[in-house]
């Protein structure tokens, strides 16, 4: 789908640390990211090696019947996420957003968020960098891709604006999956952004972000797609564990 990264974009994405572009993907590609995601959860269901590949999360984890929260790396496990991973409109927007930086576009992980209807539970406030240490913070930005309409009272994005600017805040670990900031520094307020299906928010690696629980009758699916630079000086991942996904039209060679 051919939709430019424009100057507004780049102004929006380094004033605010995110910026939403709309129609980047397709009917058909999310009509198929859904399918697979429900094939996917019930292949965690049946089969322990499947549940392991897609480190699966429960809602509940003492509960083995709990609504699943969180599937990871699909792209390494299936095709469809893999090329979704390298859409042509998206990898141009990450190389535009992330041109301080040169090198390879690698694929840091990636993670589906499932919030499924009634039980899908908030995620806290954090800073993806609080988990990745991509060093430098230009060398590493996040696609958010909404699978489903993201809405308010779904549990849509949430942003403090300009959050990236305060580089990265301390965090202190809040349960076995979440960090969260542990910082007398003034975080400022989150808005809800929300979107529609299909639409992207490219997401600096230090934006401060949330979600709010799914109050709703249906699913708010999203897939969150990491992407780092080979020019990195650091990652909390080793490089080699990185799947490439393309070129780099940046100058810089670090
Ligand atoms: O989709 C969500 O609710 C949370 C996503 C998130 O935290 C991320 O993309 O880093």
């Amino acid at each position: 789908m051919a939709v430019m990264i424009t100057a507004q974009h780049l102004e929006s994405f380094q004033r605010d640390g995110y910026v939403v572009v709309n129609g980047l993907v397709g009917a058909d590609d999310l009509l198929a990211m859904r399918m697979r995601i429900d094939e996917v959860q019930a292949e965690c269901r049946r089969s322990a090696v499947a549940a392991s590949a897609y480190s699966v999360h429960q809602e509940d984890a003492a509960v083995a019947a709990a609504p699943l929260r969180k599937l990871t790396d699909l792209a390494r496990n299936d095709p469809l996420f893999r090329r979704m991973a390298a859409l042509p409109a998206i990898l141009a927007a990450v190389d535009a957003l992330t041109a301080a930086v040169g090198g390879k576009i690698l694929l840091y992980t990636d993670q589906a968020f499932l919030k499924p209807a009634f039980h899908g539970s908030p995620k806290p406030l954090h800073q993806d960098n609080s988990y990745f240490a991509i060093q430098p913070f230009e060398a590493g930005i996040t696609c958010w891709i909404a699978i489903d309409d993201a809405t308010v009272d779904n549990g849509c994005m949430r942003y403090i604006p300009g959050s990236h600017k305060l580089g990265l805040v301390k965090h202190r670990s809040i349960s076995s999956a979440h960090l969260t900031p542990d910082t007398d520094v003034p975080l400022g307020e989150e808005i809800p952004v929300p979107v529609p299906a299909g639409s992207c928010i490219f997401h600096h690696v230090c934006a401060l972000h949330a979600s709010k629980a799914n109050t709703t009758a249906n699913p708010r699916r999203a897939w969150a797609v990491h992407y780092a630079k080979s020019g990195a000086q650091h990652c909390a991942k080793p490089f080699d564990q990185m799947l490439v996904l393309g070129a780099s039209t940046a100058s810089s060679t670090n």
